[in-house]
């Protein structure tokens, strides 16, 4: 149970992770009361230097004892570590906002997207599972369109920039690209091909069904979300060599009659959304300009043309912020200003 405060003690379970770093930005940028901010790492990370709202805090090692007297932990340091010490956190009465795949399918465990599902979290939460980054953006948009016209089926094309999967693919994708230019051998050791003027149909483990674990997490994480099992997800998700924000290509199908024009307007009185949808201005949301914005971006709604009820758009958002660190600060505000 949280206490209301002025101020809250605030961990940061993988504070020098690319999320975890944004973590610390977006807590300072947003003047979340933060009365002591403890940044905890692995061993490796120790005595490293972050900055927050200008002065220096030393990163400490991740242990079972890091979370006496702190009040929200937001762990951002792997499912395994999620795994291993959200639960020394919660004994010491710390609610987890946890960014990994550990707890989100666990049914006591509220998956919290807080302009969808906020009231999900319980009186007493112990751990919120923050959604993977391609779920977030997606049931962003499909939200009011299954209040309004309820759907069907979602058919989904995900094109994933290389910072969802951390530092070092950001670095093999600027490597990989300057190499290329200068005529280089290009080496890869983040993804199993070169990702550099390439596209890679493949994120996360394959799984017995012929899908990705990423894949199946959008299936199941939707329809967790939503609240609603009937919903039938079809994703095929992709890396692109893009630095910042993932896009997706987004066909739903509804029961009630559905049309561009009226999901639109919906889309457009969403909170977090900013449809930008002007085709005759070749205006439509781009990876490059949705970075480092907290909004999702819609655009290219239009109406399905192929004689089913159904419409399609384009959805883009900064995978690193909406899609992990501000869902997870977001979810901590909804806790500290219900
Ligand atoms: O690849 C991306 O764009 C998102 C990656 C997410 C991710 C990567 C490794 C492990 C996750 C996640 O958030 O689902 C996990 C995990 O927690 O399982």
């Amino acid at each position: 149970m949280l206490h209301k405060k002025d101020q809250y003690n605030i961990a940061v379970a993988g504070s020098t992770g690319a999320v975890g770093r944004k973590i610390l930005e977006i807590l300072e940028e947003r003047n979340f009361p933060v009365a002591k901010l403890k940044a905890l790492a692995s061993a490796r990370s120790v005595g490293q230097t972050l900055k927050f709202k200008g002065n220096p805090v030393v990163v400490e090692e991740l242990n079972e004892g890091s979370f006496e007297g702190m009040d929200i932990a937001l762990f951002s340091a792997g499912a395994s570590v999620s795994r291993q010490f959200a639960p020394f956190a919660v004994k010491s009465n710390c609610i987890v906002i946890d960014n990994s795949s550990a707890f989100r399918m666990e049914p006591d465990i509220p998956l919290v997207v807080p302009e969808v599902n906020p009231g999900s979290i319980g009186q007493d939460p112990g751990i919120i599972a923050n959604p993977n980054c391609s779920t977030i953006q997606m049931v962003v948009a499909l939200k009011p369109i299954h209040d309004k016209f309820r759907i069907k089926r979602v058919v989904v094309s995900t094109y994933q920039s290389v910072s969802g999967s951390g530092q070092k693919a950001i670095n093999e994708l600027r490597n990989q690209t300057r190499n290329v230019m200068d005529g280089k051998p290009v080496k890869h050791n983040v993804y199993p091909h070169q990702i550099a003027f390439n596209c890679l149909p493949h994120i996360d483990l394959f799984l017995e069904n012929g899908y990705t674990k990423e894949e199946m997490k959008m299936v199941n994480e939707t329809q967790k979300i939503l609240g609603d099992s009937s919903i039938m997800v079809s994703p095929t998700t992709v890396r692109v060599p893009v630095f910042y924000s993932h896009s997706e290509s987004v066909n739903v199908e509804t029961i009630n009659p559905v049309n561009a024009r009226e999901v639109k307007e919906l889309l457009s009185g969403m909170d977090g959304v900013q449809v930008f949808d002007d085709p005759e201005s070749n205006e439509y949301p781009l990876a490059i300009d949705c970075a480092d914005k907290d909004e999702v971006f819609i655009g290219r709604i239009r109406d399905d043309i192929s004689g089913v009820n159904a419409i399609n758009f384009w959805v883009v958002s900064d995978n690193l912020r909406k899609g992990a660190a501000l869902n997870a600060v977001q979810i901590a505000e909804y806790l500290v200003n219900r």
